[in-house]
């Protein structure tokens, strides 16, 4: 348990910490010679059980609140101390609006100086304590009387503290490591140490750590927990580490820096919040209003952004952004303390909600209602709540990481929320179940409705179904979700085409009749120059416009292409050329081809071959700088065949095969290819696998 002071300068603090512990957290020679704590304290006290008690000591000068509010992260419980001839001060109130506003909601008032207060005054102060805690947290909190000159109440005191060790639980040892860094220095021997507080997760010996929100990355060499030798260190305990690693010096981490898991590594400055402004405030809160805002042990400067309509009054609560002038490294869920520019006073104080906040549409009744979600007290009820509402997905790695939590958290909130997992490259997406099945049933509808409308196209493109369905899924994650359902034959997918698996094409018998007598023009020798159209219908003495109308619906089956204006190639035919124009940049030193260099290989005559070029060129197959071109290497796929099912007589007609499975043709997938997850990356959740 890590206990903190608090309170108004002069008020008995670092001697009742002393009183406690025999330890004078006063070290430095100004706070000596001043009589007054400047920065923080440490000192430690074992408890009859083995455990340690660890001690934070606060400055109470109002010029060091900032080092107060450092401190002040990661306390379990409080002493508030309030000088019993003193009386409630400034400091008193405003610490006790921090340790509020931080969420610490446990707690003793220390009456202290109890020697120098008579009967009638202490019942006095004790009355205006009672008046100042209602409201908070502490409302119901203990008033001990103290005297460290005296010794009145330090032994209940030290007994009362041990009781409570007992009996609050560990901070769960859950989520991902972080150490919010009060102290950085250099240990003679050891090298660079950092000392605070383990907000979550563990740490051990060994491990591999980063220090955001400057990314610089260490291993950790030995580590003190309590102030004891360890080889882990947990949440809720004040550790010291001993770091190793490129870079490392005490310079380099300093007071504010987060010691964290790798994967935490993601320093944000802009964020969505809950925010409270204090009544004692005498202004509301307008837009782009400045402050300094203290999460952690860090501070930094940055703007209020109001996302509501009316400014915040005093007393009252509201949702904002807050963006800083730095980023820094925090977890959804952390609260932070506001003071002013001037670092005068404490304003008020929140709670973040989203460490992503978007810059624009920020304020929409779909983000508020996002942000309703996120403000839920915790992480599962939040993801719960966001799956239920637009746009329906999240990314799950980037909660989980946002959150800080531990790859068995995420999994088991997932699990427990029966949401549905897909893992596409570099995200996994997650939706709920109801979600999935919404999704899947439009998906069919969708396909069925396709097909009746346009019975002789094979399918419906990925990019044009991806934007007609709701939720619209990120493009990676769509096509992940496209292979899973093609793997359960519940769709067919066909390079770019997405079909259902009983579609299939068919010509009338007629057009099967033409086609038969068409197919061989187009293949054997002649295949790099096919006759035209109007050729085809002189050579076989048919109407030019049927002969011109069957090859558009056999390029929209996918069969031949229109390389030029009435000038049909077999697919197949294309699929080669392909492989030709992949053939000749491989020779070329720099992946660069001439026009004629492809001429020679296909041997068609100049014409044609430059067609054939820039109708690659229009697909993007190829890329053309003045006289050269070379591959785009992620569109090669798109002119190869995947096999679909032999249409009529004609069916073999594009004269070669081509590989089975071809790769989708993919837009937005930001020319990386997606990954291609195994059936496992679409993972259901029982009972759901069938259901449509
Ligand atoms: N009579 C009396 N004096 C006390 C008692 N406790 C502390 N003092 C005196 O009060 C003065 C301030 O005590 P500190 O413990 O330094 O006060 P503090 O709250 O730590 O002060 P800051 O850290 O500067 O905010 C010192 O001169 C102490 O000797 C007490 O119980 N009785
Ligand atoms: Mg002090």
């Amino acid at each position: 348990m890590i206990v903190g002071t608090a309170g108004h300068i002069d008020h008995g603090k670092t001697a009742l910490v002393r009183a406690l512990t025999g330890v004078d957290t006063d070290r430095l020679k100004e706070e000596k010679a001043r009589g007054i704590s400047i920065d923080l304290g440490f000192a430690y006290m074992p408890a009859p059980d083995g455990s340690v008690l660890g001690f934070v000591d606060v400055p109470g000068h109002e010029k060091f609140v900032h080092n107060m509010l450092a401190g002040a992260t990661g306390i379990d419980f409080v002493l508030l101390v309030i000088a019993a001839d003193d009386g409630v001060m400034p400091q008193t109130r405003e610490h006790l609006a921090i340790v509020d506003l931080l969420g610490i909601g446990r707690g003793i008032v220390v009456l202290s100086k109890s020697d120098l207060a008579s009967p009638p005054r202490r019942a006095e102060v004790t009355a205006d304590i009672e008046h100042l805690l209602a409201g908070t947290a502490f409302a119901d909190a203990e008033v001990l009387p103290v005297s460290t000159v005296t010794g009145e109440g330090v032994d209940a005191l030290r007994e009362r503290l041990f009781d409570v060790a007992r009996s609050i639980h560990a901070r769960s040892a859950g989520g991902r490591f972080r150490l919010a860094v009060d102290r950085s220095f250099t240990l003679p021997g050891a090298g660079t140490v950092v000392t605070g507080t383990v907000l979550s997760g563990a740490v051990s010996v060994g491990d591999r750590i980063v220090v955001s929100p400057s990314g610089l990355s260490a291993r950790v060499r030995s580590i003190h927990a309590q102030n004891r030798p360890t080889e882990r260190g947990v949440a809720g305990e004040r550790c010291a580490l001993n770091l190793a690693g490129d870079g490392v010096s005490k310079e380099a981490i300093a007071r504010g820096d987060m010691i964290a898991d790798p994967e935490l590594h993601a320093p944000t400055a802009r964020i969505d919040a809950t925010f409270k402004l204090l009544d004692s405030e005498a202004k509301p809160v307008g837009q782009w209003m400045p402050v300094r805002l203290h999460h952690a042990a860090s501070e930094v400067g940055g703007r209020i952004v109001l996302l509501g309509d009316a400014p915040i009054t005093p007393g009252s609560e509201a949702v904002v952004q807050f963006v800083l002038d730095r980023p820094i490294a925090a977890a959804a869920g952390d609260r932070c303390v506001l003071r002013n520019t001037t670092a005068q006073r404490t304003i008020g104080g929140g709670k973040f909600l989203d460490l992503r906040a978007p810059a624009r549409k920020r304020r929409g009744p779909e983000r508020l209602a996002q942000l309703a979600a996120l403000a839920l007290p915790d992480p599962e009820a939040a993801l719960a709540a966001l799956l239920d509402r637009p746009p329906f997905y999240l990314d799950s790695s980037a909660f989980a990481r946002d959150w800080a939590l531990g790859d068995a958290e995420a999994a088991a909130a997932i699990r427990r929320c029966d949401a549905i997992e897909v893992k596409a490259s570099g995200s996994t997406l997650v939706v709920s179940a109801a979600t999935w099945l919404r999704f899947k049933r439009g998906l069919l509808a969708t396909l069925q409705q396709f097909h009746v409308d346009h019975p002789d196209r094979q399918g419906i493109g990925v990019e044009p179904l991806r934007l007609q369905l709701q939720p619209r899924l990120p493009a990676p994650g769509f096509i992940v979700v496209l292979q899973g359902l093609a793997r359960m034959a519940e769709i067919a997918l066909d390079g770019a085409w997405v079909r259902l698996p009983g579609h299939t094409v068919r010509l009338t018998p007629d057009e099967e009749r033409l086609w038969v007598r068409i197919a061989p023009l187009l293949r054997g020798n002649d295949r790099f120059r096919p006759p035209r159209v109007r050729d085809i219908a002189g050579l076989l003495a048919v109407r030019e416009a049927d002969v011109r109308c069957l090859l558009k619906l056999l390029g929209r089956m996918g069969k031949v292409d229109e390389v030029a204006h009435d000038h049909f190639f077999l697919r197949g035919t294309v699929a080669e050329m392909v492989d030709i124009i992949v053939g000749e940049s491989a020779r070329a030193p720099d992946g660069r081809f001439t026009a004629a260099q492809f001429r020679d290989r296909v041997d068609n005559g100049r014409k044609v071959a430059i067609q054939i070029l820039e109708f690659f060129d229009r697909h993007g197959v190829t890329l053309r700088r003045g006289d050269l071109r070379r591959i785009n290497k992620h569109r090669l796929d798109l002119f190869r065949r995947s096999g679909g099912e032999a249409v009529g007589a004609a069916g073999n007609a594009s004269g070669r095969e081509s590989p089975p499975v071809g790769r989708p043709d993919f837009k937005s997938g930001r020319g990386r290819e997606p990954v291609l997850g195994g059936f496992d990356s679409l993972s259901l959740p029982p009972g759901s696998r069938n259901a449509r």
